[in-house]
């Protein structure tokens, strides 16, 4: 079944510092209280969704910690611990590793020195992983994961990104074999064997869709996008969902990264 049926997601609550993260964007000065305005929605659709969703308080001294998606890469078989590409993120994955291994009930692994992983750069598909290589994700770390997930049966595929902060900047998945991407990174050898959306030049950013279960949350403000989306979802037996996440967006992230989402048996 795909994607693995989401029965709880991790979030950790924007620090009043959060301007202080990382980002490239020019899209002026994000707003604190909108910003956490639009974290409350983004948990409450994912509560909606019937997820079980853990809040976790800010990490002082970092900025970006909200973004948690980059701390850790999750599959049914395994947990793993990135090593997060910006230095000034490291200790991030550190501090999620305490409640990976209280809550995620599965092994954990760990990406080591010198290899860099950012789990924006991970997606994951049925019995496959595209691993990004990026400005935060290199070449060792990629291989690093794709030896652990070889280990739990996936096979990985390496995707140079060629633009965007991570791979799921670009390319998210909508079924377990149709991708939605953009216009950009549509025509690369890597991703042949599946269906494509193309975006339009210019919705790039609606590329950072989020596949929960048989709902597809989206950025909001980008009409041309939803009508496609709209259209996919109707055959593919998908509602769609969409959330403003315009500050998450100054900072260079949005719907995939403010969460990690994992499944656990029913009791
Ligand atoms: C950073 O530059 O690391 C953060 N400001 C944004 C991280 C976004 N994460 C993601 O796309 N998975």
């Amino acid at each position: 079944m795909y994607p693995p049926q989401f029965t709880h997601a991790i979030t950790r609550l924007p620090g009043a510092n959060f301007v202080q993260g990382l980002t490239t964007s020019n899209l002026g000065a994000p707003d604190y209280t909108r910003m956490l305005h639009q974290h409350a929605a983004y948990v409450d659709a994912l509560r909606n969704l019937g997820l079980l969703v853990t809040v976790l308080d800010p990490l002082p001294g970092f900025p970006d910690a909200y973004f948690v998606e980059d701390t850790a890469v999750i599959v049914p078989e395994v947990a793993v611990l990135t090593r997060p590409g910006a230095a000034k993120r490291r200790g991030e994955a550190k501090a999620i590793q305490p409640v990976l291994s209280e809550l995620s009930e599965r092994p954990l692994e760990f990406i080591s020195a010198p290899g860099t992983l950012d789990g924006g750069d991970v997606l994951v598909m049925p019995r496959h992983a595209f691993i990004g290589i990026s400005a935060r994700t290199n070449r060792i770390g990629a291989e690093q994961l794709a030896s652990i997930l070889a280990q739990h049966g996936y096979r990985a595929t390496l995707v140079p990104v060629s633009a965007g902060l991570h791979l799921k900047s670009s390319i998210n998945a909508v079924a377990q074999d149709t991708i939605l991407v953009t216009a950009d990174h549509s025509n690369r050898p890597e991703l042949s064997g599946y269906a494509q959306i193309i975006l339009d030049p210019g919705d790039e950013y609606a590329a950072n869709t989020l596949l929960i279960n048989d709902t597809l949350l989206i950025p909001a403000g980008f009409p041309s996008a939803r009508q496609k989306l709209l259209q996919a979802g109707r055959s593919l037996g998908l509602a769609l969902v969409e959330l403003d996440v315009s500050e998450a967006r100054k900072m260079d992230g949005g719907l995939t990264c403010m969460s990690l989402r994992y499944g656990l048996p029913a009791l």
